[in-house]
C-alpha cells in the first residue's frame, strides 16, 4: 500500500502548516512583550493585579470510570455459553436476543440492522448489525465496534483437531464484544458529554482463507457502512478484535495508520501515559481486511483497529483454531483496553486528548 503522509503535495501542506504555526506563535511572543511592557510602565490598578489570574487558565477535570474486567469477562463468557455464534443457527439468534436486551439496560437507544448476504460458499446469510446510542441527538460522535459472530470453520493451519467446526471464538469476536458491553454500561450510567455509537457487527467471519477475495469478509461493516443509519456520520471510529488474550500486542496495524493516523497515535500516547505501553507497542504490522477496512473505504470514517498482531504477520496461536475458548482470555488485557478506550471517550468529550 503506497504511504500516502509522505507524498510531495501531502508534505507541502504539512510545511504550510508548519510555517504558519510558527508565525502565529512569533505574532503570540510579540504581543506579550508589549504587554509585559505597558504593565510595568502602567498604573498602580495593573501592578496590584495578582500574577496568577494572567498565566493560568485552569485545566478540566474528567472524571473517567473504573473499568470492570470481571464485568468483561462475565459479558465474554455468556457469549461462549451459547455455542458458536454462527450466521444462521440457533446459538446466533440467541446470542443476539441477550445482546440486545443487556444494551437496553444500560440505556441505550437500541436499533437493528438486518440484512442478508451471499457468503462465498453460496449460502445466503442472515446477519444483523446492533446499533446503540448514547446522546443519540448530538451531532458530534464516536463510533465503537466489534463484530460478535464467530467463524463456521477452525481453518488455520495451526489448529490440530477437526477443521470442519464452528469456533467459540472467545477471543475472535466475543472479546471485543465483552469490553463494548462494559463501556456501554459505564455510558449509560455518566453520560459521556459526546455522542457514542456501538455498533456490534454481525458477518465478519465467514470469509475465505486464503483466497484473493477480501470482500468475502466483514460482511456487516460492508452493509453498515453503505446504510450509515441516523443522517451524523461519527468523527472517527475504534474497532476491537481479539483484544482478549494473555500479554495481547496491539501493533501499529497498516489499514489503520494509513487511514487514521492521528486518531491511532493519540490512543497510543494515552495507553502509554495510562501505564498500558506493553499492549499499545509501536511496532508495525501488516494490513488486515478486518472490518474497519470496509468501515474506511465505504463509508469514509478514519477507524483504526485495536487488533493482537504479535508480529508483523502473524495472529496468535489460538486464532481461527478450537483453542480460542475461554482459557484463553485473560483479564488484565481486557481492562488494559476496556480503561484505554474508556479514557478516550471522556477525554475526547471533554477536548483533553492531545
Ligand atoms: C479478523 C479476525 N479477521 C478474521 N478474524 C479478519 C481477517 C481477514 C484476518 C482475512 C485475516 C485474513
Ligand atoms: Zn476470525
Amino acid at each position: 500500500m503506497p504511504n500516502k503522509l509522505l507524498n510531495p503535495a501531502s508534505s507541502t501542506i504539512l510545511a504550510n502548516n508548519m510555517t504558519r504555526l510558527k508565525i502565529t506563535r512569533r505574532l503570540g511572543s510579540c504581543c506579550l512583550l508589549l504587554w509585559l511592557l505597558v504593565a510595568a510602565c502602567g498604573s498602580e490598578e495593573t501592578t496590584t493585579q495578582p500574577a496568577a489570574t494572567v498565566t493560568e487558565v485552569p485545566k478540566k477535570v474528567v472524571k473517567i470510570p473504573v473499568f470492570n474486567r470481571d464485568s468483561a469477562y462475565q459479558y465474554i463468557a455468556k457469549q461462549v455459553s451459547f455455542g458458536p455464534r454462527v450466521m444462521n443457527t440457533e446459538a446466533h439468534e440467541r446470542n443476539l436476543e441477550w445482546m440486545v436486551r443487556k444494551l437496553e439496560a444500560f440505556g441505550a437507544e437500541v436499533s437493528r440492522q438486518e440484512f442478508v448476504a451471499r457468503a462465498y460458499t453460496g449460502e445466503d446469510l442472515r446477519g444483523t448489525n446492533v446499533i446503540a446510542r448514547y446522546e443519540p441527538n448530538a451531532t458530534d460522535r464516536i463510533l465503537l465496534c466489534a463484530h460478535w459472530d464467530s467463524r463456521h470453520i477452525a481453518d488455520s493451519e495451526k489448529n490440530t483437531g477437526r477443521t470442519d467446526v464452528a469456533v467459540d471464538g472467545a477471543d475472535d469476536g466475543a472479546s471485543g464484544v465483552g469490553v463494548l458491553l462494559e463501556i456501554a454500561r459505564h455510558l449509560g450510567e455518566v453520560p459521556p458529554g459526546i455522542g457514542v455509537d456501538i455498533v456490534m457487527l454481525d458477518a465478519e467471519d465467514y470469509g475465505e482463507s486464503g483466497a484473493d477475495n477480501p470482500e468475502s469478509w466483514g460482511l456487516g461493516a460492508q452493509y453498515y457502512s453503505r446504510n450509515l443509519p441516523g443522517g451524523v456520520k461519527p468523527r472517527y471510529g475504534i474497532l476491537l478484535d481479539m483484544v482478549g488474550a494473555k500479554n495481547a500486542r496491539f501493533t501499529v496495524e497498516e489499514v489503520s495508520e494509513y487511514f487514521a493516523p492521528e486518531i491511532r497515535q493519540k490512543i497510543w500516547r494515552l495507553a502509554k501515559r495510562m501505564g498500558y505501553g506493553n499492549y499499545f507497542v509501536e511496532d508495525e504490522s501488516r494490513a488486515v481486511t478486518d472490518d474497519h477496512f470496509f468501515i474506511n473505504r465505504i463509508a469514509q470514517i478514519p477507524t483504526i483497529d485495536i487488533i493482537n498482531r504479535p508480529t508483523a504477520t502473524t495472529f496468535v496461536d489460538h486464532w481461527h483454531t478450537d483453542r480460542d475458548n475461554m482459557d484463553n482470555i485473560d483479564k488484565r488485557t481486557l481492562r488494559a483496553v476496556g480503561q484505554v478506550v474508556l479514557a478516550t471517550v471522556y477525554r475526547e468529550a471533554a477536548g483533553s486528548l492531545r
